[in-house]
């Protein structure tokens, strides 16, 4: 029987950097404006006044310190509040495209591989940016893979769906080596203008490269134990920007085409499906949590993360046990489990265990089982 192992991943971090302080100024700076602009309503009680943000908030709430973004200036603009990305040609690589590269080579090189050693790419992530010819057909063509690519969405979720879907090409034989990619340009999808938001998601991209375990050192990268995915509808994350938009005039340019949320119900509902769901899959496994070295976990919230460790583990877990990236990172979706991932494996030695596991909208709950080699 044909086994999968990780034998590489890759990082794509875009240099700029936003901290919690700029963020908040210029939020503040907007919220001024706004209330100068409509004071004769708000004092009329017609309107409600805009609530100022704070950067003592935002890190007590969330863990989160700073963020990289593709574009500041637009962000912190407050007249503007959204990043600058400039449109290009169909003849250049498209923005997703350069990133995914980016993150690609340096997966392949860490698994010491090329593209002629690859035969599919899944580009998954929470945002396409625009509906066809699929992303990951581009950075196929781009890195020179012969095979198959496709695109694939579920949220938060998208890298560890996606390393399902790699672990089963390669398991029946239909890929020699898969690389799933996730291109989180998070920024294009947030409302900044949302106090209860502005300073939640970041981007980065992130790329793991699967293969057939023959195909490999031996000691080399992680085997895949198992894979579990759930979903549970649930309307507490949404974003309803879609083709479809266009064909009522009424909708155009509301909040509902972002991101939205509800935190508090996330926090409460998503946390204990979590732990369960990771319980649930050792137990299947025939393991235990306290075999476990390492959790990965999605990076929204750190009280959050440390809440679903706590539950899991039955006691608190060290920082080395349950690594924080999103101090620095900020929520980058798909990517966040997959960088913590990328940047705190190398310490593991042979036959230490370990869980990628992500979770957001859909609800969605990915669960990969891994162990040293
Ligand atoms: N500054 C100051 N005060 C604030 C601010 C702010 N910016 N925002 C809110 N407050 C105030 C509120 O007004 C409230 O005041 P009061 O108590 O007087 O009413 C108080 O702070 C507490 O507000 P909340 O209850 O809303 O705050 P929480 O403690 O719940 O923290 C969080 C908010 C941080 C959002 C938290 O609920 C959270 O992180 N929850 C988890 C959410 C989560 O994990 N979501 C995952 C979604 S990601 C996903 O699936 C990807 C989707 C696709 C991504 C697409 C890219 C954009």
């Amino acid at each position: 029987m044909i086994k999968a192992v990780i034998s590489g991943t890759g990082l794509f971090t875009p240099p700029a950097i936003i901290e919690n302080d700029e963020l908040v100024e210029a939020f503040n700076q907007y919220v001024e404006l706004y209330n100068n602009e409509h004071a004769e309503e708000i004092a009329r009680g017609e309107l409600t006044a805009l609530q100022p943000s704070s950067s003592a908030f935002i890190e007590k709430a969330s863990g989160i310190k700073r963020r990289h973004v593709i574009d500041r200036e637009g962000i912190l603009d407050p007249k503007r509040m959204k990043p600058y990305i400039p449109e290009r040609s169909n003849d250049e690589p498209s923005v997703q495209c350069d990133m995914a590269v980016a993150a690609c080579k340096e997966a392949l090189e860490q698994a010491g591989k090329t593209a002629a050693d690859v035969d599919a790419v899944i580009v998954a992530c929470s945002n396409m940016q625009r509906a066809y010819p699929a992303v990951a057909i581009e950075v196929q063509e781009a890195l020179g893979i012969n095979g198959f690519a496709y695109d694939m969405n579920v949220a938060c979720s998208s890298a560890t769906f996606g390393l399902q879907a790699a672990v089963n090409s390669v398991e029946n034989g239909a890929a020699r080596a898969v690389l799933v990619v996730s291109p989180e340009i998070c920024s294009g999808h947030l409302n900044f203008r949302d106090r209860d938001s502005h300073f939640i998601f970041g981007d980065a991209c992130t790329a793991i490269l699967v293969e057939r375990e023959e195909n490999t050192q031996p000691g080399q990268g992680f085997e895949i134990l198992g894979t579990k995915l759930k979903t549970q509808f649930s309307n507490n994350i949404r974003n309803n920007f879609g083709f479809l938009n266009r064909a009522d005039d009424s909708g155009v340019g509301k909040a509902d085409k972002l991101f939205i949320q509800q935190g508090r119900k996330v926090f409460k509902e998503v946390s204990p499906l979590v732990a369960s769901t990771i319980q649930d899959h050792l137990a299947s496994l025939n393991l235990e949590p306290d075999n476990l070295d390492r959790m990965w976990l999605h990076q929204a919230n750190l009280n959050m993360n440390q809440l679903i460790a706590r539950k899991v583990l039955g006691r608190d877990a060290t920082e080395q046990e349950a690594p924080v990236i999103l101090d620095e990172y900020a929520n980058t979706s798909s990517a966040g489990s997959i960088i913590a991932f990328h940047k705190h494996k190398d310490d593991l030695k042979a036959g230490d265990l370990g869980v990628i596991c992500s979770f957001g909208a859909g609800y969605s709950i990915g669960s990969v089982v891994v162990r040293h080699r």
